[in-house]
């Protein structure tokens, strides 16, 4: 007879075997079962011993699911998560396409999102923070942090925002994920890398996702860090949903003329005509273009 389940939390994930923590709070090193996995890091998981090491026997059902993807796969790669973080950079320069990706996945499941600048002791902030201009305008939380020259006060922003929560910290390779999560959480010990030296070798510092409880009471929250993305592919998510998903578009909805309009070509959109009265950012409405477009397009194999 085999040993009965038990349940856990999954804290890492490794490729081949995941890290689950139970209850006392200890660490097992799991397997699954066929040849890939589909747990994803803030699953609750059901998992029987097996030797020194358990087995995934089953995924609880989840409050939401994450996706993201680059050239070779799409994904799911975190569940149950109260909120993203997008922590963007001076430097390295963010891309406006990587972020707004990145919110319209969290849109897509369900997931409030925040933005935090970091590195504001680096020039080029002026120019940064007009970038995201657009972003506060729609209301999406902004915070500017230097977690290198003032960390306490960085602390301080954070601190408040993350408590009660499990938190997903996503952005580029290089935007201070890891040096943030060991600020907020003593003792974690996360990888961190020098920018030149992760650029030059097309290496990111952090590879896999795991998972920091952000203190020892259960309800005190948690954050997970996230290797950097490049890309970030949206295939979960139709092109007909993608105007509803972007806060600065959607109030402008229900005023086209035609019930199923896509907002490209249209007459009587309502969409265009607000981006040409100036209501909808212009990089925001090339970016709702450029989005559709792709998600129309056949997938790349
Ligand atoms: N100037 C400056 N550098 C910072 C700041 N915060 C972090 N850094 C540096 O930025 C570099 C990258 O930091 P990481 O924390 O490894 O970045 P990451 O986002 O985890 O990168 P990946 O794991 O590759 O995705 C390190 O050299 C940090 O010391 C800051 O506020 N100002
Ligand atoms: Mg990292
Ligand atoms: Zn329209």
């Amino acid at each position: 007879m085999s040993p009965a389940p038990r349940s856990g939390l999954v804290v890492g994930s490794h490729g081949r075997h995941l890290v689950v923590r139970t209850a006392d709070g200890t660490r097992v090193r799991c397997h699954v079962r066929g040849k890939r996995s589909e747990a994803v890091v803030g699953d609750r998981v059901q998992w029987a011993p097996a030797g020194d090491e358990g087995v995934i026997e089953r995924i609880e059902p989840r409050r939401n699911l994450l996706y993201r993807q680059d050239e070779w796969r799409s994904k799911s790669f975190a569940a149950n998560l109260d909120a993203v973080l997008l922590l963007l950079a001076v430097e390295p320069v963010f891309s406006d396409r990587l972020l707004g990706r990145a919110l319209v996945a969290a849109a897509h499941a369900g997931i409030p999102a925040w933005v935090a600048l970091n590195k504001v002791d680096l020039p080029g902030t002026d120019a940064a923070r007009a970038r995201l201009a657009p972003h506060a305008a729609m209301g999406t939380e902004l915070v500017e942090l230097s977690l290198r020259r003032d960390p306490q006060a960085a602390v301080a922003a954070l601190a408040p925002r993350l408590r009660g929560r499990t938190t997903l910290v996503l952005g580029p390779s290089g935007s201070g994920k890891s040096t943030l999560i060991n600020l907020v959480v003593p003792g974690a010990g996360a990888q961190v890398g020098e920018i030149s030296r992760a650029l030059a070798s097309g290496r990111h510092t952090t590879t896999t996702t795991t998972w920091y409880a952000l203190g020892d009471a259960p309800d005190a929250g948690a954050i997970i860090d996230s290797p950097g993305f490049q890309q970030f592919g949206l295939a979960q998510v139709e092109p007909q949903q993608l105007a509803a998903l972007m806060p600065d578009l959607a109030p402008h909805l229900g005023g086209c003329r035609f019930h199923n309009c896509t907002h490209r070509h249209e007459p009587g959109c309502a969409l265009r005509a607000a981006a040409e009265r100036g209501e909808i950012d212009p990089a925001r409405w090339r970016l709702y273009a450029e989005l559709h477009d792709d998600l129309n397009a056949p997938p790349r194999y």
